[in-house]
Order: structure tokens, then sequence, then C-alpha cells
């Protein structure tokens, strides 16, 4: 018996993209560990990935490519051969090419986040082709543009440095779940005295392990941090020096936060003043006296209307109170922007200069609408095709109404590269069988952390499945695009992946990485202690020009929900209560929701309602219900706890609908409408009204 073992990385849609330590014996993988020397993994794994070779090989996996029998959504397919796909899939897709290339629209996402399998092969192919762009905005775009008018760019405070923080407000996170190797820095900081706070609307498995918890109305954090600026210029807990040197606009961010004493804050996030004021205080006082005050704030509160705001005026708070300064103080939103990507050599948009002039972009977060929409003047032509890998839109995109809808047209050519029979893959034309992280060769950036990672292949492709690399590389000949970039191996892609001439990047040897599995960027331990931020005036932006520019206030703000009961009574006379879907600790979005243990862990789909909104309906834990509203309905089961706020139910998500007893899921009642800024959806922006089946 032979016993190998492969340095990887973990390939999920998650900010902690561990290291990962593959055995193989005899070429079959056996188990996988978190490498302990990985100062970020520390030899830990979440549930979900150290059971990966679980799901690598499931009996479900798709080992061979697949045509529909029967009609699109039932999931009735047929085998055929890997010429057959390719020569249906060039064949059709080379027609409408001919007539019209922006009616194909690849539509991808974070499936896998390797650079290789997500960004490379596949946008060559879709560039080359002339596609359609898609925007892909469904996850972080909203924080993300509020972010960058203020900060300048997804950079914040290191991971690594939590630990030492004394004060850290997780904010719109739950890191228990979704952020496991932060959590355990900001346990460290705990043991040491460090004081936790979380505002979050739900009392999540982390907002229960915190020292205070403020549950405010979903949708409503800009008006807390208007609130905290308030406080803390009236109590002067403001770092004068900081602010003249290294921020803009302070004079006119103070007109706007006077507007926002504690009282009025606290009717509408829907707490008391007191802990406004008492947040502001922990804040500011610790951060004058040196200490470490951090805020994690994650993407729980974007997904409503005002998600960008929110996340801006957030942003805005360390620099009020020199929080920069120290290392373990600050902000992390993401760690994105640390990595120089080389996006140029990867995804190579100068291909698309055969199609100048004819091109669109599709918004990933309006799928369900955009299948359904015909030819127009403003949306330009219908969609003929669509190609849908690392992703799974049937379950995760808004409104999934509109969107199975969509799917279903007939007329639609689809095509789905996936590990298994989702419930997109059920509305495929012809469905091909992906590899897995365990089967191929990938380069990973971090949305958390600021380690480069390589993953080795540990063991063959299972049947005959490929990795996505290939299949565009093998489409791109059969369509006769003799470009040099179409030949290139996924080893000769990695290599390319970062930018050695940014000095972040120097050091980044692909052949040296795959070696040692991961190498740290070349970034300062407080990115913003002397200022210097990225943004077009250099400082922290207050007042942003952009922002006027861009037709948006320039000062930090509080725009309500669409659908709240203050902001939408009409509405909410109908349907009182707002709905969130976080995701669930044993899922991954909607990945491993097919593993067994893991899905046998969360049971059914839940939905969490405080005591006096079940009394009121007469609705006991157990109990199915029936949740709704206009766009559509679901059901669940009932557990009544004091979690939820009043006047919130919580469906901790993403199921399959496939797995749900009525074949649908928390979607079927989100909407299409889009944020503030980054037009990304607004998944928690949602009224429901739920009753007892
Ligand atoms: N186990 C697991 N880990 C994951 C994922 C997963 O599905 N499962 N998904 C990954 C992905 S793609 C992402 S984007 C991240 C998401 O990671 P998080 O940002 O942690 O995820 P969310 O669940 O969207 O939001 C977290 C918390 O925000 C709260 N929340 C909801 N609305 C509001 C609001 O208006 N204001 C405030 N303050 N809080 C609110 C929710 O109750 C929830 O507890 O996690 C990644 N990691
Ligand atoms: N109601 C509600 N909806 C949500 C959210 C929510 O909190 N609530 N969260 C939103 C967020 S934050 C996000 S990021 C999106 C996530 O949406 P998606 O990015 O679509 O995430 P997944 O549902 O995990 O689907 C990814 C699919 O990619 C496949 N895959 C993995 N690796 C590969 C590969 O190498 N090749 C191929 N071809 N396929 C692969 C997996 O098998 C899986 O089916 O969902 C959003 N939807
Ligand atoms: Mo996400």
């Amino acid at each position: 018996m032979t016993t190998t073992t492969f340095r990887g990385a973990c390939p999920h849609d998650c900010p902690d993209t561990c290291a990962l330590l593959v055995t193989v014996q005899d070429g079959v993988a056996t188990e996988v560990r978190g490498d302990p020397d990985h100062p970020s993994t520390a030899g830990v794994l979440c549930t979900k990935v150290s059971r990966y070779t679980e799901r690598t090989y499931h009996k479900d996996r798709l080992l061979h490519p697949m045509k529909r029998v029967g009609a699109k959504g039932e999931g009735k397919f047929i085998r055929i051969s890997w010429d057959e796909a390719l020569g249906t899939i060039a064949a059709r897709l080379g027609e409408i090419a001919a007539r019209d290339p922006q009616a194909i629209l690849p539509y991808s996402y974070a499936g896998t986040m390797g650079l290789v399998q997500s960004e490379s092969m596949s946008m060559r192919f879709f560039n080359r082709i002339g596609a359609s762009l898609l925007d892909r905005t469904i996850c972080a775009a909203a924080g993300g543009t509020g972010y960058k008018y203020t900060i300048g760019a997804r950079i914040g405070t290191d991971l690594e440095q939590f630990q030492n923080a004394k004060l850290i407000v997780i904010w719109g996170g739950n890191p228990i779940a979704s952020n496991l190797h932060l959590w355990m820095r900001i346990q460290s900081a705990k043991r040491q005295g460090a004081k936790l706070i979380a505002i979050d609307p739900y009392r999540s498995l982390t907002a229960e392990k915190c020292h205070q918890h403020i549950a405010l109305l979903p949708g409503t954090d800009a008006a807390l941090a208007l609130g905290m600026m308030h406080v803390l210029i009236v109590e002067n807990l403001l770092d004068h020096a900081y602010i003249a040197e290294h921020t803009l606009g302070f004079d006119k961010l103070k007109e706007r936060a006077l507007e926002w004493p504690p009282a009025r804050v606290a009717e509408v996030c829907g707490i008391s003043a007191t802990e406004v004021i008492q947040l502001a205080r922990d804040y500011g006082v610790a951060a004058l006296a040196g200490e470490g005050v951090a805020i994690r704030v994650n993407y729980g509160l974007q997904r409503v209307r005002g998600g960008g705001m929110a996340v801006r005026n957030i942003a805005c708070l360390p620099a009020l109170v020199g929080a920069w300064r120290n290392a373990a103080g600050g902000v992390q939103l993401s760690t994105s922007d640390s990595f120089p990507k080389n996006l140029h050599a990867l995804q190579r948009p100068d291909l698309l200069k055969h199609h100048k002039g004819r091109l669109r972009t599709i918004n990933m977060s309006t799928i369900g609408d955009d299948l359904l929409r015909e030819t127009s003047a403003d949306f330009g032509s219908k969609i003929e095709a669509i190609i849908v890998y690392n992703a799974n839109p049937v379950a995760v995109a808004p409104q999934s109404g509109t969107v199975a809808q969509g799917f279903a047209r007939d007329d639609l050519f689809t095509v789905v590269l996936e590990h298994f029979q989702t419930d997109t893959a059920d509305y495929a034309d012809i469905l091909l069988p992906a590899t897995t992280q365990l089967e191929h060769a990938d380069v990973h950036s971090s949305y958390g952390h600021l380690y480069m990672l390589a993953n080795n292949p540990a063991i063959a492709p299972l049947g005959e499945a490929k990795p996505n690399t290939e299949i565009f590389r093998l489409l791109a000949a059969r369509l006769g695009f003799d470009d040099d970039c179409f030949k290139e191996t996924d080893d000769a892609i990695a290599a390319q992946a970062f930018d050695r001439r940014n000095e972040r990047a120097i050091h980044f040897d692909w052949d040296a990485l795959k070696q040692k599995g991961w190498q740290k960027l070349n970034a300062p331990d407080a990115p913003f202690s002397g200022g210097g931020f990225p943004t077009p005036s250099g400082k922290c932006e207050f007042f942003s020009a952009s922002m006027l520019t861009d037709g948006l206030d320039p000062l930090p703000t509080y725009i309500p929900p669409y659908e709240s009961v203050a902001s939408n009574p009409v509405l909410a006379a109908k349907y009182p209560l707002a709905m969130i879907s976080p995701p669930a600790r044993n899922f991954l979005n909607s990945s491993f929701v097919n593993v067994q243990s893991l899905r046998d862990t969360e049971g059914e789909p839940h939905l969490d309602m405080h005591p006096a909104d079940a009394l009121q309906r007469g609705i006991s834990t157990g109990d199915t219900v029936r949740i709704y509203n206009d766009r559509g309905t679901f059901i669940a089961m009932v557990r009544v706890t004091d979690k939820a706020r009043v006047g919130l139910v919580v469906g901790l998500s993403i199921w399959w609908k496939k797995f749900a007893p009525d074949g649908k899921n928390a979607n079927e009642v989100t909407s299409q409408r889009l944020t503030d800024m980054g037009r990304a959806p607004t998944f928690y922006d949602v009224l429901v009204e739920v009753e007892a089946m």
C-alpha cells in the first residue's frame, strides 16, 4: 500500500480558504485535514470540509455527460459520450454566435474560488466568443462598493491581529458558522479579556457567545453607525490628529451625524438609546486608550436596500477614533484587494477586441427577469443560451419562482457543468461532469486572510469528469479558436495568477508554492496606521465626491429597507414579519446540502419565530407552516424561540429545493430588487406572513 500526502486548498466560497493536507492511499483519497502549520487554518477544518471525501465519492457524483430526455426541471437524463456532448454544444453555440453572440450568457459564481477553475479558461472562451458579460453581484457587491468609496479598496485588518484586540464588534456576521478561523482568533482575544459585541437581529450561534448582543431591526445598521458617530462627536471621543491628517470631510460629516441623536437611532433600529450610547462609548474610549478596537463587518447587513451605505458608514468609524493606528484595530470587510491578481493574464479581456461596441452586461441577481425578457432596444437580444458552472442559480438566486420559469423556457439552450444533479442541473439540455478540488490543480487568493495557496491534484478524475478548464479548452477547439491561450495547461495558467510587479506578490513563485502549499503576501501589519488610503484623495473619505458623481448622497446617511414595517406600512399590513435566510452552519450556500451526514445535522427546513409572533398566530414548535408574500410560498417547520427578535422570522439556508417537502426554498419569497449601490440582491429585505398549515 502506498500512502501519499498532497497539499491542497479549500475551494469553497468562505473567507477562510484553508490549507489542506489530503491523504491518498493507492489512488483513493482517505482523509482531508487542515494544515497545522498554516497560521490561519491552524490544523482545524469545519465539519463540512472535513467530510470532503464523502462529498467527492458521493454515490450521486456526475460521472459522465448526459442529455435531457424529460421536461425541463424534471431531471430525466440519459448518458451520452463526450464527443456527442461537445459536438452538440459547439454546434448550438456556434450557430448563435454567428448571428448574435450577445444572446449567449455565461453564469458562474463561486462554487470553486480557484483562480484557474473559475476565472481563466472559461472567461477566455466567452471573451473570444463575444458573449454577454456577467455582473457578479450576488454576494458582496453592495458592501464592497460602499467600502471602496470610503477606504478605497477591500483592504482591512489582518485576521491574525484580531487576537490582540480588546474590543471586537461582530457586525452582521456569524463567524462560528461562516468564518470559523476568525472566530478562533476572536476566542483567543476573549480569553485575554477582550469584550465581544454582536450586532445582529438574530441571536446567532455567534451572538450567543458574545458578551453583548444588540438585536436591531434588519436593514437599520446605517442608522446605528450614524448614532455612534453622533455620540463620538458630542462626547468628543475623537482622534483629532488622525482626523486632520487622514480623513476628508469631517465638518460635513459632523453636521450630518448631529441629525442622528441616540433617541432617533433607537427608534429606527428598534433598540434602546442606552445601547447606542454605550456602544459608542465602549468603542471610542478603548480606541483612544490605544487598545485594539476591531470591527468585523460581514455580509448579513448588506443584503438590504441600503446595504452599501450601511457598510460605508461603518467603514468611517475607525478613522474617527484613530483605531487604524493599532494593528489589532480598524475594520475588516474583505481582504480581496490585498491580492494583486493578474486578471488580464487569467481572463484575457483583449480577446473581446473582435466584438467592440456590441457588449452588454447581465446582472446575475436579476437572472429570473432577464431570462424572461424579449429582445428590446434597452435590453438587447433575448438570451438564447446559458452556460452555468460553479453556481446553482435555481436554488440561490432571488425570487426563485421567476428564476425557475426562466430556466424552464423551451427555447433556451442550457448547459450545466456540475458535480451533482442540482436544482439547476434539472433544467439542463446538456449536463457535464466536473472534477472536484481533489481532482484538479488550482491557485487561490482569499477574502479573509493574506495567503496565496496552491492546490495540487491528489487523485485522478472520477469517471469521465473533467476540470472546467479542460471542458472550455475542448469547446474552444471545436469552435476553431486557435489563439495560443487556449492551449495553456492549468499549471501554466496558475503560474500567472499573481502580478509579480506588485511588491505584495513579488515573491510569488508557482513551483515553490506547490511545494509549500501557502505563502503570505508582503503586507503591512497595520494597513492604514499612517493613512495612505487608496481613495482619490488618499484619505478616508467621510465626504465622497465619487458618490456624488454616481448620483448618491456623498455623506453617510440612512436608506430604509424596501420592505419593513416602518418604511412600507401598506405592505406590512398584509405581510407584517421581516424574514432573513442566512447560511446554515452545515451547508455552504447550497453546496453540501446533498451530503447525507450534513443534511441529517440540519434536519429539515426550519423557521425560527419569536414566541409573541407564534402565539398571535396559534403556532407552536414542530408545526408545519406556510411562509408567503406576493412573490411566492414555501413551507418549513417552526421552532418557537426568542433567538429571533419580535417581528422577525429566520429560515437558515440555502436548501436544495428538491430536498424540501414542497420542492421550494426561502428564495421563493425573496425579491429581485437591488441595493443602493453595487446592483446587489436584497435577500434579507423581505416581508412575509406565516400561517399554520
Ligand atoms: N457554514 C457556512 N459558511 C459560509 C457560508 C455558508 O453558506 N455556510 N457562506 C459563505 C458566503 S458565500 C458568505 S457571503 C459568507 C456570509 O457570511 P456572514 O456574513 O456571516 O453571513 P450572513 O449569514 O449573510 O450574515 C450573518 C449574520 O447577519 C445577520 N443579519 C441578517 N440581516 C442583518 C441586518 O440587517 N443587520 C445585521 N447587523 N445583521 C443581519 C444574520 O442574522 C446572520 O446571523 O459566509 C461564507 N461562509
Ligand atoms: N436566500 C438566500 N439566498 C442566498 C444567500 C442567502 O444568504 N440567502 N446567499 C447568497 C450568497 S452570499 C451567495 S455567494 C450565493 C451562492 O451561490 P452559488 O455560488 O451558486 O453557490 P452554491 O449554491 O454553493 O453553488 C455552487 C455550485 O458550484 C458547484 N461547483 C463547485 N466546484 C465546482 C467546479 O470546480 N466546477 C463546476 N462546474 N462546479 C463546481 C457546486 O457543486 C455547487 O452546486 O447565494 C446567494 N443566495
Ligand atoms: Mo456569498
